[in-house]
């Protein structure tokens, strides 16, 4: 037994030491990120202040649950994307609407209905619009009973369950699509995104010299019988973010447009009595290769085996 190490001795102690076997891939990334801390740490003379104020730094983070910000703007979400499309690339899962980041801010269990849905409660300014399509296969074929969770943010560009001012499920629902696969929602176009303006993710990007924003943009978690589910997301046009989103996340094919309505015929069912701004969207989703992705999962509801 030997308790005075060198830096070489102690990595190499902290890497190996054991009394089981664990878990192989574990210990194995485990080791690999602690051996480039460590040499991080000496390479570029982190001094005991500036770690221990990282460490309060992670537990500030965790403590408000913002860990999912920071995988956000920090790329990771969009890296995982980049490596599913490459992975489906040579496999030769390719076309139907591309992915998109699932972003940390899904609530699952939103309110349900068939075919349509109104997702704002009345009180959100700004300009009223009509998300409409159908759910097809790549074949093209409708999908009906496919079910569809839309969210955004509100006014302020906050989200419900996250923001205690607003009503549980404002501005989240789900449909089910009808006989012809159609799904149809009304809301009110949402503004961009920007991180919390103090706490522990503001303090990282001011330290970074960058800035926070997300463009306007809808999520969407789509998922149908022998298709392999899609989370995605789709921007509005003309926002000055789309192409310098904080998260990496916005995609050429998933811009949609807008189309000025004046008249509300036809959609008295979802309250519209005047002019509205429609905007048309097909999802088309992949066939699934493995009965477990038609699963309705958010990430991290699948990550622990929902
Ligand atoms: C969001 O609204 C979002 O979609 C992402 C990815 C990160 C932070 C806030
Ligand atoms: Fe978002």
């Amino acid at each position: 037994m030997k308790n005075e190490f060198t830096f070489d001795e102690l990595l190499n102690r902290v890497n190996t030491v054991k009394v089981a076997e664990g878990n192989e891939r574990v210990r194995a990334l485990s080791q690999r990120i602690i051996t480039d801390l460590f040499k991080t740490i000496d390479e570029f003379k982190v001094t005991p202040d500036e770690f221990w104020s990282a460490i309060n730094w992670l537990n500030q983070l965790g403590q408000l649950g913002q860990t999912g910000l920071i995988t956000a703007g920090l790329g990771f979400d969009r890296l995982l994307d980049i490596l599913a499309d490459e992975a489906d690339q040579k496999a030769g899962l390719v076309g139907g609407t591309p992915r998109a980041i699932e972003g940390p801010l899904y609530v699952a269990g939103a309110p349900s209905s068939k075919y349509e849905a109104r997702l704002d409660d009345g009180k959100m300014a700004g300009e009223t619009y009509v998300m409409e399509g159908v759910v097809r296969g790549l074949d093209g074929q409708p999908l009906a009973n496919a079910s569809l969770d839309a969210w955004h943010a509100n006014e302020h560009g906050m989200y419900s369950h996250f923001d205690p001012s607003q009503a549980e499920y404002n501005l989240r629902r789900n449909i089910t699509t009808d006989e012809q696969g159609r799904y149809r929602f009304r809301s009110v176009i949402p503004p961009g995104y920007a991180i919390p303006p103090t706490g522990p993710v503001a303090e990282l990007f001011a330290a970074l010299g960058r800035h926070g924003n997300r463009p306007a943009h809808i999520h969407f978690l789509v998922s149908a019988e022998g298709k392999r589910t899609l989370t995605t997301q789709v921007n509005i046009p003309g926002d000055s973010f789309l192409d310098d989103d904080f998260a990496f996340a916005t995609r050429d094919g998933l811009v949609v447009t807008l189309e000025k309505v004046a008249s509300p015929a036809g959609y008295e069912s979802l309250g519209i009595s005047g002019p509205f701004t429609r905007i048309p969207f097909d999802f088309v989703l992949q066939n699934a290769v493995q009965a477990d992705e038609s699963k309705h999962l958010s990430r991290v509801e699948r990550a622990l085996g929902a």
